[in-house]
């Protein structure tokens, strides 16, 4: 089959975005609320902060915000992960950054899988945030032994979806008719199943263990669970959620409010308790929570250096409240938060001057007029000084989960903190993966790159 009649792998991601989202508003009603409220204050910071409108016009991302979403998956074995890897890249998606969730009390190490170009990402920017079961972390060999021979027993990819994987992976690439059955194929191993494959007793052993464990190995497939819409002002939902009938957790992860955000903030209400049934008990039905609701807004992407000013002032944030930010103490832990963050600049240019943050940079319409003219700055510098080049912050692309360790405490429910000390093991996972995953600052270095390339373009100059 000629080239021209496969469907761009973006597309089919963006596709896929969609499915999963309808998916999820017929599983979990509370999503299409939480939707809904997200579409409204998107709309009115829209309309009443043009400053905000403007910036998200030049990035683009006024055309993507409506579809960004990411959606959170476990697996259980290697052979699951290597094989969700091989799923996504069908859709454009590429294992980016390194995650080590045991340092947060969860036996998990992750990475998420997205777009890596800025113009795919354009197109659709629909991530998820895969985990892989680290049963390694567990020490109780009968319960260890338990999880495998169960995990070992199923299938969570549709016999299909596996054909057109490999059938993809031959021709590079689906036709319109095979990409839309891939969707609707691959949407089943992101299923919530209401029948778990073991017994009360067993479910019980491996919740007994951690929360987690059952949520992995008690079902037929790593069922989503959260598709998180991304807001433009987190503030504003947090405030909006109890009068839609939605408690959100007691604060906000990550920076405080600012007029130019960085990084990501998030917010989410509590689990759903699911009826399940189990094996062996006919007509009786059990309880479990795994799925959430979450919200975010995204900000700038900061080098290493201003991740590490975050970091360290996030840090002192936690130490001069002196315990974990709650219901009591969330007051408290604002102040804190808006008093340490003084200290990163909140202001464009200082954050571009400092090397705090990554850009995109655009020639402006000053700037085309001018490329013909003599003695015209050609530094950097000079063209945004004399206003030929405009920039503004790169969006972060990626995840939070150890430093937004409350999200899973939250959802885990208090008592359900475990302690696996740092085991960070970006190799065994690799191995697993049987993909190296990507260096997210890598990503956003090329694509500034890109961007200070295309003005240079533009602008007639050699480089910049
Ligand atoms: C993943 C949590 C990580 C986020 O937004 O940081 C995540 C999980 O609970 O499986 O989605
Ligand atoms: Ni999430």
């Amino acid at each position: 089959m000629p080239a021209h009649d496969f469907v761009s792998p973006d597309s089919i991601r963006a596709q896929f975005s969609a499915a999963m989202s309808l998916m999820y508003k017929q599983e979990v009603p509370l999503y299409g609320t939480l939707l809904a409220l997200v579409s409204e204050i998107n709309q009115q910071v829209m309309d009443t902060q043009p400053k905000v409108a403007e910036a998200l016009r030049w990035t683009g991302e006024v055309e993507r915000l409506d579809q960004e979403r990411h959606g959170a998956i476990r697996v259980g074995t290697a052979d699951e992960l290597a094989t969700i890897a091989r799923l996504f890249a069908v859709m454009g998606m590429a294992p980016v950054g390194y995650y080590d969730l045991s340092s947060a009390g969860v036996p998990v190490h992750s990475t998420a899988f997205r777009a890596v170009h800025e113009q795919s990402l354009h197109v659709s920017p629909f991530r998820v945030f895969t985990s892989l079961l680290r049963l390694e972390l567990i020490d109780n060999p009968q319960l260890r032994a338990l999880a495998e021979s169960i995990l070992a027993k199923r299938q969570i990819f549709t016999p299909r979806v596996l054909e057109l994987i490999a059938q993809c992976e031959r021709d590079n690439g689906l036709n319109a008719a095979d990409a839309e059955t891939f969707v609707n194929e691959a949407l089943h191993t992101f299923r919530w199943h209401h029948d778990a494959t073991v017994t009360p007793e067993e479910y019980q052993q491996l919740h007994d263990q951690h929360r987690l464990i059952a949520d992995v190995v008690a079902f037929k497939g790593p069922h989503i669970n959260h598709l998180t819409p991304r807001t433009l002002d987190i503030d504003a939902i947090q405030r909006g959620m109890p009068a839609k009938g939605i408690p959100p957790k007691a604060v906000v992860e990550g920076p405080p409010t600012r007029r130019h955000p960085i990084l990501l903030r998030q917010t989410s209400f509590k689990a759903l308790q699911e009826k399940v049934a189990f094996k062996g008990q006919a007509g009786h039905e059990g309880s479990h929570t795994a799925r959430f609701g979450e919200i975010e807004q995204r900000g700038a992407a900061l080098t290493p250096k201003g991740r590490q000013l975050y970091d360290t002032l996030l840090d002192a944030t936690r130490a001069a409240l002196g315990g974990v930010p709650a219901e009591a103490n969330a007051d408290a832990y604002r102040a804190l938060l808006e008093t340490q963050f003084a200290a990163f600049p909140d202001d464009l240019a200082q954050m571009r001057e400092q090397g705090l943050a990554y850009f995109r940079y655009f020639a402006t319409e000053k700037g085309l007029a001018a490329r013909e003219q003599a003695g015209r700055p050609t530094s950097l510098q000079g063209l945004i000084d004399a206003g030929h080049v405009h920039f503004e912050a790169l969006v972060y692309e990626d995840f939070l989960p150890v430093s937004a360790a409350g999200i899973f405490q939250s959802n885990l429910g208090d008592d359900a903190q475990a302690e696996y000390g740092s085991n960070a093991n970006r190799e065994a996972f690799e191995a697993a993966l049987k993909l190296p995953v990507q260096d997210e600052l890598a990503l956003y270095a090329q694509s500034e790159r890109r961007s200070l390339q295309a003005c240079a373009q533009a602008l007639n100059l050699g480089t910049l």
